[in-house]
C-alpha cells in the first residue's frame, strides 16, 4: 500500500491496529467509477514485499486452521471435501482472529478511511474475512451478490479482493457485472454448479456485459455488496490465492440471519439490534470516533 495517503492527513479516526504504508488513496475518479459501477481495481495496492508478508500470514493461518473453516465457535462448518462448493474453493474464515499479520492488513485504518471514501459512509466494521483459493482445475465462482447472505442489510456493504498469486483469465479472476448493484434487490442464489441463476432472479443484469478483471500479485478490487460478481474456472496447475474481508457500515442492525454469528451472540440478537460486538464485529475506521463498543 503506498505512502501518498499518508501526506492528505487523516480526517478520522483509526481503530485499526496500525496505519500501514499502503495504497489506500482514493482519487475522486476512482471514487465516481466504484460508485457508478459497483467495483473498483487497484493496482499495486500492496508493494511486492507486503504480497510476501500477507501470503505468509494467510498460508501460516490456513496451516493452523487444518480442516476446520471458521476461526470462531464450533458451527460445524469443517471442510469435507466432497461437494461441488468445496472444489469451488479451499475457504478459510476470520483468519485475523488467530494471525497477527492478517490482522495487520485487514483491520488496517487507512484501508478503513479508503472504503469509507468509496462508500461514502462515516465508519466500517469488519464483518468476516476469508481466504479463498481456487486449487488447481477448482470449479468456476456462481454469480451472485454478497450482501444477502448475511446478519445484515446494507446498500453500503463492500468487500476487499486482494491477490496473492497473479488472477488471470485462466486461474480464475474476478469477474462483475457494471452497474447491477443498482438493480439488485436482497434476493439472491447460492454458489452452486448452475453459473447464472442470478440472472433468472435479476434478467436486466444480462442487458450488461460483465467485465473480467485479471490481477498482477499485489492488485486488488473493491465491490459493493450488491455488485453481481463470479469467477471462472481454474484451468492451470497453480493456486489462484486471494485474500478478502467484508465490511459492514458501523451502525447496521441485525437481520435475522444466522451467517457466520456464533450460537451463543446469535441467541442473545434480536432482530434491528445493532451489530457492534468489538470482538465479532471490530470497528476498523470511524468518522464520528464512536468508542468501540465491547
Ligand atoms: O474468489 C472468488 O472466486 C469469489 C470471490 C467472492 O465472491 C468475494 O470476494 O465476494
Ligand atoms: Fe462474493
Amino acid at each position: 500500500m503506498n505512502t501518498e495517503s499518508r501526506n492528505k492527513g487523516c480526517a478520522g479516526f483509526g481503530f485499526g491496529v496500525e496505519f500501514l504504508p499502503v495504497n489506500t488513496t482514493a482519487t475522486e475518479e476512482q471514487i465516481a467509477s466504484y460508485q457508478q459501477d459497483g467495483f473498483l481495481h487497484v493496482p499495486a495496492f500492496l508493494a511486492a514485499d507486503e504480497v510476501a508478508e500477507l501470503k505468509q500470514g494467510v498460508l501460516d493461518a490456513l496451516d493452523e486452521m487444518g480442516s476446520r473453516k471458521i476461526n470462531d465457535e464450533d458451527l460445524g462448518w469443517e471442510d469435507k471435501k466432497q461437494s461441488y462448493y468445496d472444489k469451488v474453493f479451499t475457504q478459510r474464515l476470520n483468519l485475523h482472529r488467530i494471525n497477527d499479520t492478517v490482522k495487520k492488513y485487514m483491520l488496517d485504518a487507512e484501508l478503513g478511511r479508503m472504503v469509507c471514501d468509496l462508500e461514502g459512509v462515516d465508519g466500517f466494521r469488519v464483518w468476516h474475512d476469508q481466504t479463498l483459493i481456487k486449487e488447481p482445475y477448482g470449479n468456476p465462482t456462481a454469480w451472485h451478490l454478497d450482501d444477502p447472505y448475511w446478519s445484515f442489510t446494507s446498500k453500503h456493504a463492500i468487500s476487499i479482493w486482494i491477490a496473492l498469486e497473479d488472477a488471470t483469465l485462466e486461474n480464475g479472476c474476478m469477474w462483475f457485472v457494471p452497474g447491477s448493484h443498482k438493480i439488485a434487490r436482497f434476493e439472491n442464489v447460492g454458489i452452486d454448479e448452475n453459473m447464472a441463476s442470478l440472472f433468472d432472479v435479476y434478467p436486466d443484469m444480462k442487458n450488461v456485459d460483465p467485465v473480467s478483471v485479471p490481477m498482477k500479485a499485489g492488485d486488488c478490487s473493491f465491490h459493493n455488496g450488491l455488485t453481481a460478481h463470479g469467477a471462472g474456472a481454474n484451468m492451470t496447475r497453480g493456486r489462484r490465492i486471494a485474500m478478502t474481508c467484508g465490511y459492514m457500515p458501523a451502525g447496521s442492525t441485525f437481520n435475522g440471519q444466522a451467517n457466520i454469528l456464533p450460537p451463543d451472540y446469535l441467541a442473545s440478537l434480536s432482530v434491528g439490534d445493532v451489530l457492534d460486538n468489538e470482538a465479532q464485529n471490530p470497528l476498523i475506521f470511524s468518522r464520528t470516533a464512536d468508542a468501540p463498543a465491547t
